[in-house]
């Protein structure tokens, strides 16, 4: 770092100002890209006939009369988006299929010929106007391939889509981001011909024409698309960013030339070009169903929380932005399996930047009053002066040396370091190993958040089993399992060895098969009793019965002998009013029915200690959720009363 390095912090005590402003370096972003850049997370609505007929590519030949959502509600839609931390919007106004979604006058295949709202429905005034009252920016995708019009191909077309981009620019207030793709051209209706088209990428659509007048009609709006002008496509339809990706690129054609949509070396977009001549940061579209839109069959393969967050980092972390699609329903609304990993993520996202544990900083270097465990590390170089700084380490204070912990690349508008394990220290430093100019470096700030769950535990207990020849328990749970353990131990005493393996991993989570496994590797058992867990609140009922299989399956194969029991999750009470059931307990029931019908047919008992305490108000603690000691023996005593029909009369000799 040189004398002209300017670091911000958010919670900069003070911080030093340079000397002389810098001067930029290379490339930088317009005044557009600059308010566009803050809002890192977009949502995606792909919403359109393909919702109605199950595909996700329309032909064109659709009856506008299949669009008919039975319960619309842009404003439930738009709230769904910001419970999951979005900012941001953008609708697919027009797919491939040529259904325009509001009531265009450039055609008849519109929303105005269907019968939803009477033929008065327009789904972009409804989203645009939702969104602006929830404060949440609105684009717009406008598919240049149209496999319903007769004219695409010819030049006449060229003027009908500019024509829709112009009633969109003009109709529907303030337009954030123009999304063009670059799927363009094949099969389709095209107005009865039923035939191939294919057009010229490079020339067709006079894309120069089109971006000037949406700079003349909307001018702080964003264009995208795999050669920007503004944002280009990261390359790749998974989300995920390169490692470096760099703000900076000069979009080429496949067989030279400059790129234009759909004919862009898009391989080099996903990490751009260092020093490229122009500012195009990345977009990492995505979206959280295996589709585009939505589908019946897909409502249980819905992205968790856990994988969105594995996406921010590598999108958002990376400088560039995440651009996620959730894709109403046939309802018109967004499905509530989406919903809730959306809620669940956007939890994480508070949770994880709420904790910023800078107390002090003297330009690059962070100190804590005490040692401080560090989870995520966010930087961020003053991009208005371009990208400067080439590759840059962080280190800590340790055993009295600075030692490197992380060392990276490209910053940009945002680098985030989330560390897998925390790193406990009182100092951390942030070192410029290369730059083309002096760093200026914006923010440089740690935060504790917990990156995965926000109360992340694991409690095994193994009592040195090996060395007694009495049947070997198991028992995997959640807190109330590690509450009861003891007095089941006490109640089998001499009868059978008891362990514990008590986690705040919802059976729901993937995560607790390792955790699982590790144990059985270790151990032999002889009964394995394990309950639903009711941590998980990310995970949807559906996501959870999808996993459980996952871990009967690890139970099957590292325990062949042990026979297994399931114990139901007990209910929660209203916390300091347990006579109320609280509206919790709904989960559980869904969760602990769906368990039971696996149990029930794969033939594994079931231990069902939700009826056994159900009635019992008196038996929870004040929290609602835990239990009293009379309620814990009453627990133990039927867990322990089950557990006995299992063991086995004679142990066998054990290797
Ligand atoms: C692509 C399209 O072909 C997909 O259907 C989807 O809309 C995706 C975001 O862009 O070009």
């Amino acid at each position: 770092m040189t004398r002209r390095t300017l670091l911000k912090t958010p919670l900069a005590a003070a911080a030093p100002l340079p000397p002389t402003a810098p001067t930029p370096y290379g490339a930088v972003p317009s005044a557009r890209q600059l308010r566009w850049h803050p809002w890192e997370l977009s949502a995606f609505l792909h919403f359109t006939v393909n919702t109605f007929t199950d595909r996700e590519w329309g032909l064109g030949d659709e009856d506008p009369a299949i669009f008919n959502p039975t319960a619309f509600d842009a404003d439930a839609i738009i709230a769904g988006l910001r419970a999951g931390g979005f900012q941001a919007v953008i609708l697919t106004c027009k797919h491939h299929d040529g259904f325009c979604l509001w009531p265009t006058r450039t055609t008849e295949h519109s929303i105005r010929n269907s019968p939803w709202r009477g033929g008065k429905g327009d789904v972009v005034r409804e989203i645009s106007e939702a969104a602006g009252r929830q404060g949440v920016q609105f684009g717009i995708y406008v598919s240049p391939w149209d496999r319903n019009n007769p004219h695409y191909g010819r030049p006449e077309y060229v003027g009908i889509y500019r024509e829709q981009v112009r009633e969109l620019l003009t109709g529907y207030g303030s337009i954030f981001e123009v999304w063009h793709d670059g799927a363009n051209g094949g099969d389709g209706y095209y107005g009865g011909a039923r035939e191939k088209r294919i057009i010229d990428k490079q020339t067709y659509y006079q894309w120069p024409a089109t971006w000037d007048l949406i700079r003349r009609l909307q001018p702080d709006a964003v264009i995208f698309s795999d050669a920007g002008p503004d944002v280009r496509w990261v390359g790749n339809e998974k989300g995920i960013a390169g490692d470096p990706c760099w703000a900076t690129f000069d979009p080429a054609g496949t067989h030279g030339g400059a790129g234009v949509p759909g004919d862009t070396k898009t391989d080099e977009a996903t990490t751009g070009h260092r020093h490229g001549s122009r500012w195009m940061p990345a977009e990492c579209d995505v979206s959280i169903r295996p589709g585009w839109f939505w589908h019946e069959r897909e409502n249980a393969l819905v992205k968790s929380p856990d994988e969105l967050l594995d996406l921010y980092f590598k999108s958002v972390g990376r400088g560039g932005h995440l651009l996620l699609n959730v894709p109403p329903d046939r309802r018109g609304l967004l499905h509530e399996n989406d919903l809730a990993s959306l809620r669940a993520f956007g939890q994480r996202l508070q949770g994880m930047f709420r904790e910023n544990v800078a107390a002090s900083n003297t330009a690059t270097t962070l100190e804590f009053k005490q040692p401080t465990p560090i989870q995520l590390i966010r930087l961020r170089e003053d991009i208005s002066q371009g990208q400067r700084v080439d590759s840059f380490a962080l280190e800590h204070w340790k055993d009295n040396a600075w030692q490197t912990f992380f060392e990276g690349s490209s910053i940009g508008p945002c680098r985030l370091v989330p560390l897998a394990a925390s790193l406990v220290t009182d100092k951390i430093r942030l070192r410029i190993t290369a730059a083309s100019a002096p760093a200026v470096i914006e923010e440089f700030s740690a935060f504790a958040g917990v990156v995965r769950e926000n109360t992340e535990w694991l409690d095994v207990w193994l009592p040195d089993t090996n060395r007694h020849n009495l049947p070997r328990v198991l028992l995997i749970g959640d807190s109330i399992t590690r509450a009861y353990t003891k007095q089941v131990e006490a109640n089998l005493k001499g009868k059978a060895y008891v362990a514990r393996l008590a986690t705040s991993k919802s059976l729901g989570d993937p995560a607790l098969l390792d955790q699982v496994a590790l144990i059985l590797k270790e151990q032999s058992f002889d009964v394995i009793h394990f309950n639903n867990g009711m941590h998980g609140d990310g995970y949807t009922e559906e996501q959870y019965g999808a996993a459980l299989p996952g871990l009967l399956d690890v139970l099957r194969r590292l325990a062949p002998r042990a026979k297994l029991m399931w114990a139901s999750t007990t209910d929660v009470r209203v916390k300091n009013n347990i006579a109320q059931i609280d509206p919790k307990t709904d989960r559980i029931i869904q969760r602990n029915q769906i368990a039971a019908g696996i149990m029930t047919r794969r033939n594994i008992p079931i231990d069902d200690l939700f009826s056994a305490v159900k009635e019992h108000s008196d038996y929870h603690a004040g929290d609602g959720v835990h239990f009293n000691p009379r309620g814990v023996d009453a627990l133990a005593a039927q867990v322990s009363r089950e557990l006995e029909r299992l063991l086995p009369d004679k142990t066998e000799p054990r290797p």
